[in-house]
């Protein structure tokens, strides 16, 4: 194990400590208590795991290690938590397996909660569960209590799931050509809007890699094989774009290491409501047939991911969750050749 000046540091408290050692049991000054969060995440991925101390009876000083498997996992970082005590000096010894934590404060410490941050790479490629697993270093003279007693340190281990990477493929069906589709997938917790600003903003990044296969057209469709790999596995929401004034689509979807195939995904252009490629009358009709209470193509299937998707394209001006007779006046401008809200969709 790799030697430091701290080491020195320490065993020098630490002989001060046992001049002044009184007589102790556990029952008068309780086990120090630390703890390692667990963690998943794909291959190539970071994960953070979290230390915190869970029991205090009261710490001047402590030093212990985080043992891992260094096949399957590379530190990237580490930092102690910020406000945990009143610092005297702190080391990590990340360059070590495994990797060291040495932290004296200047004034006893009560405190409980999280006491340090790890991130790590994970190397392995197949799916695991990999210990993180805590000790103290050497004896129990390495934690101290109120700078005279040394405790025992009593540690709770934690892992790190390596998941197997995912893959989806579905088939885009829309109303051009153009090999132009964008393809994403987003956390589950991000709403459907910020998925649509972020489709055009592009400022995430995309962990699975995207394979487009060539374009057929059928029928005024343009169909396109898609399929994701090196996914994330859980659960997400897929968001499909395409230029020409197409409506975006986000789609939840939960993701295993089998290859999920969600068939035919439809995108809208904006205002078509009865998806024939062509926006005019008779979708400002439908329009306002719904916003009228009255039967119209809008609720005509029974797929509801579907339907919530043709109400987002019909809301071009009012942005509800329900289109109004706002938006079927900006349909009939737009067939018409007028200005409308549609100038604003690429
Ligand atoms: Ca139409």
């Amino acid at each position: 194990m790799k030697r430091s000046w701290f080491l020195l540091a320490f065993v020098a408290i630490a002989a001060v400590a046992l001049l002044l050692v009184r007589p102790f049991s556990l029952a008068e000054t309780g086990d120090v208590t630390v703890a390692v969060s667990s963690a998943s995440g794909a291959p190539g991925e970071e994960v953070t795991v979290t230390l915190s101390v869970t029991e205090n009876p009261g710490l001047r000083a402590i030093s212990f290690t985080l043992d891992y498997d260094s096949d399957l996992l590379t530190p990237v970082s580490a930092a102690y938590t910020d406000g945990f005590g009143d610092d005297y000096a702190t080391e990590v010894v990340l360059d070590n397996d495994p990797i060291i934590f040495n932290r004296i404060f200047r004034s006893t410490v009560t405190a409980t909660g999280a006491f340090a941050t790890v991130t790590f790479r994970i190397d392995g490629t197949a799916s695991a569960v990999t210990p993180l697993t805590l000790a103290s270093r050497g004896d129990a003279g390495w934690t101290l209590l109120d700078g005279v007693s040394a405790a025992p340190l009593t540690t709770e281990s934690g892992t790190v799931t390596i998941q197997a990477p995912a893959a989806l493929s579905f088939t885009l069906s829309a109303r051009s050509g153009d090999d132009d589709a964008t393809v994403r997938l987003y956390p589950a917790s991000l709403s459907d809007a910020e998925i649509r600003a972020d489709l055009a903003a592009g400022e995430r990044t995309l962990t699975a890699s995207v394979q487009k296969g060539a374009i057929t057209s059928s029928g005024g469709r343009f169909t396109q094989r898609i399929s994701l790999s090196g996914a994330l596995p859980g659960s997400c929401k897929l968001a499909v774009s395409k230029p020409g004034k197409h409506a975006p689509r986000v789609l939840p979807v939960t993701l295993s290491g089998s290859e999920l195939d969600l068939g035919e995904i439809v995108l809208l252009l904006y205002g078509d409501v009865n998806d024939d490629a062509t926006v005019n009358a008779k979708d400002a009709l439908q329009i306002s047939r719904c916003a009228a209470g009255k039967s119209s193509v809008f609720g005509s299937t029974s797929d509801a991911d579907f339907e919530s998707y043709r109400l987002f394209a019909a809301v071009v001006i009012s942005g509800g969750s329900s289109p109004n007779a706002k938006d079927a006046l900006q349909i009939s401008r737009y067939s018409a050749g007028k200005s409308s809200v549609f100038d604003r969709f690429s």
